[in-house]
C-alpha cells in the first residue's frame, strides 16, 4: 500500500473507530500523500510497499476520510489497539509521525476514543460533584494557593504558609511542580507537619481543607508516597503528569488509593504552544480524564500563561463534555492570578473552577492570611453581584489587594 491508498474520503467512520483530526502541513510532497503519510504510518503502512502484508493486516489501515484544507480527519480501527494501554495509544497515533521528513508541520488537534476503549480506563474517581461532596462547597469557586516561593522554604514554614492560606480562607494548598523531596523539604517530614497543620485549620475555621502534595516521582516511589499520604488522613495527591508520564499516571489512578488526583501539566507547552505542530492540549485533557484525573490546570485566559480564549474553552470542553458516563472533571486556572481578575475569571470559567494563586496571594503586602481573605472576599464580592471596588470599601484586604495588583 502506497501513502495515498491510505486516502478514501467515501469513508463512512464506524463507531467503533478512533478517530484524530490532524493540522499537515506537507514539505515536498502532495498534501494527500501527506494525509495518506500520516495514516500510514500511525497504522500498518511505511514509506515503502511490503512484501509481508497480507489481506487481513490491510483491512487494519487507518484511513483519512476528510480533507478540509490542511486539517484532515482520520479513522482507525479499534482492532489496532490495545485496551486500557494509552501508551500504547498515543505511540501509535501521536509517535513518530511527529518526525517525518514529508511534514513540515503536523498537530493533533482532536481525538476521539470509541466507547469500548474509554471504557477500558477508570475515569476519574471524584470529578466534580466527588470533590464537591467531600470539601462540602456546594456551589463557589474553591480557592486555592500554591506554596511560594516555590522550592527553598524549610518544611516548619511550609506547613506554616500553609496554615496561614487556609486561616484565611483558603480551600485548598498545593506544593508547586518542582518540589518533591528534596532536602530542604523531604516529603514524610512535609506531609506530617502539613496535614498537622490543616487539622489545625480545619478545627479553626470550622471549614474542609485540603493538602495536594505533589508526590512526582519515579512511579514505585510514587506508590509508596501515595500510601503514606493516604495512611496520614490525606485526601489529595498531586502528579506531575506529563514528566511522569500516561503510564505512571495510569498506575497511580488504577492502585485506586481512593484520593483526589490533582493533575499540573508542567512541560505542556513544549507539545502545545506551537499552533502548527505538536499536540493540543485539549488532546492532553481528554487523555488525562480518560485516564482518570479529578482536575487538571487548563489555562486561566487572564493570568501570565499564553493560551487563548478558545483554547482554554476546548480545555474545560474536554474535561466536561460527555463521554461515555467518565466523570465530569474539574477545571483548574493558575498562573499569574489575583484577586482583581476574579469576576473576569468566574463569568469566563462559572463556579465550577479552582482558582488557584501563588504571587497573588503570598505577595500581599499584608501576607499570606490577608492575601487569601482578600482572594476569598473577591470570590464572595463577586458571587454577590458587587463590584469588587465597592467591596473593598468596607473589606480592607481586598482594599490592600487591588491597590498593589491592578
Ligand atoms: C502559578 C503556578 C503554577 C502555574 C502553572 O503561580 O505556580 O504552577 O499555574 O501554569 P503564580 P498552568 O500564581 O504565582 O503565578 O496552570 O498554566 O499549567
Ligand atoms: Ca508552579
Amino acid at each position: 500500500m502506497k501513502y495515498v491508498d491510505f486516502v478514501d474520503q467515501s469513508y463512512e467512520p464506524k463507531a467503533t473507530d478512533l478517530i484524530c483530526d490532524f493540522y499537515v502541513e506537507p514539505e515536498g510532497i502532495s498534501l494527500t500523500e501527506a494525509a495518506g503519510g500520516v495514516a500510514a504510518e500511525s497504522s500498518v503502512g511505511t514509506w515503502t510497499e511490503l512484501t509481508t502484508i497480507k489481506p487481513y493486516v490491510e483491512k487494519l489501515a487507518a484511513c483519512v476520510f476528510r480533507i478540509n484544507g490542511n486539517n484532515i480527519r482520520i479513522a482507525y480501527p479499534i482492532e489496532l489497539f490495545e485496551p486500557g494501554n494509552m501508551p500504547n495509544i498515543l505511540s501509535s497515533v501521536a509517535g513518530n509521525v511527529f518526525g517525518l521528513r514529508a511534514l513540515k508541520n503536523l498537530r493533533l488537534n482532536d481525538i476521539q476514543l470509541p466507547k469500548q476503549l474509554v471504557q477500558s480506563f477508570k475515569g476519574p474517581k471524584y470529578g466534580v460533584t466527588g470533590i464537591r461532596e467531600l470539601l462540602g462547597v456546594k456551589d463557589r469557586p474553591f480557592v486555592g494557593t500554591i506554596i511560594k516561593p516555590k522550592l527553598g522554604l524549610k518544611t516548619k514554614d511550609h506547613a506554616k504558609v500553609a496554615y496561614d492560606a487556609w486561616i484565611g480562607g483558603c480551600d485548598v494548598v498545593k506544593d508547586d511542580e518542582n518540589l518533591s523531596s528534596q532536602r530542604f523539604n523531604p516529603f514524610d517530614d512535609r506531609l506530617v507537619a502539613t496535614l498537622e497543620m490543616r487539622d489545625r485549620a480545619e478545627s479553626e475555621t470550622g471549614e474542609k481543607k485540603v493538602y495536594m502534595v505533589n508526590i512526582t516521582s519515579e512511579t514505585q516511589e510514587m506508590i509508596k508516597r501515595a500510601q503514606f499520604v493516604k495512611d496520614h488522613g490525606g485526601r489529595y495527591l498531586m502528579i506531575d503528569i506529563l514528566t511522569c508520564g500516561y503510564s505512571a499516571l495510569q498506575t497511580i489512578r488504577e492502585h485506586d488509593f481512593g484520593l483526589i488526583l490533582h493533575a499540573h501539566r508542567a512541560g505542556h507547552a513544549a507539545f502545545t504552544n506551537n499552533p502548527k505542530h505538536g499536540v493540543s492540549m485539549k488532546v492532553i485533557a481528554k487523555v488525562a480524564r480518560i485516564i482518570g484525573v479529578d482536575q487538571l490546570h487548563v489555562g486561566t485566559v487572564v493570568g501570565k500563561m499564553s493560551e487563548t480564549k478558545d483554547e482554554v474553552s476546548e480545555n474545560c470542553e474536554a474535561l466536561k463534555t460527555d463521554m461515555y458516563g467518565l466523570k465530569k472533571a474539574l477545571p483548574v486556572a493558575s498562573g499569574g492570578l489575583y484577586p482583581s481578575l476574579v469576576p473576569a475569571l468566574m463569568k469566563f470559567f462559572g463556579n465550577d473552577l479552582v482558582i488557584q494563586a501563588g504571587g497573588g496571594i503570598h505577595g500581599h503586602t499584608d501576607g499570606t492570611v490577608c492575601g487569601a481573605v482578600a482572594m476569598r472576599q473577591a470570590v464572595d464580592a463577586t458571587l454577590n453581584g458587587i463590584s469588587l471596588q465597592e467591596y473593598a470599601k468596607s473589606h480592607k484586604e481586598l482594599h490592600v489587594a487591588l491597590e498593589l495588583w491592578k
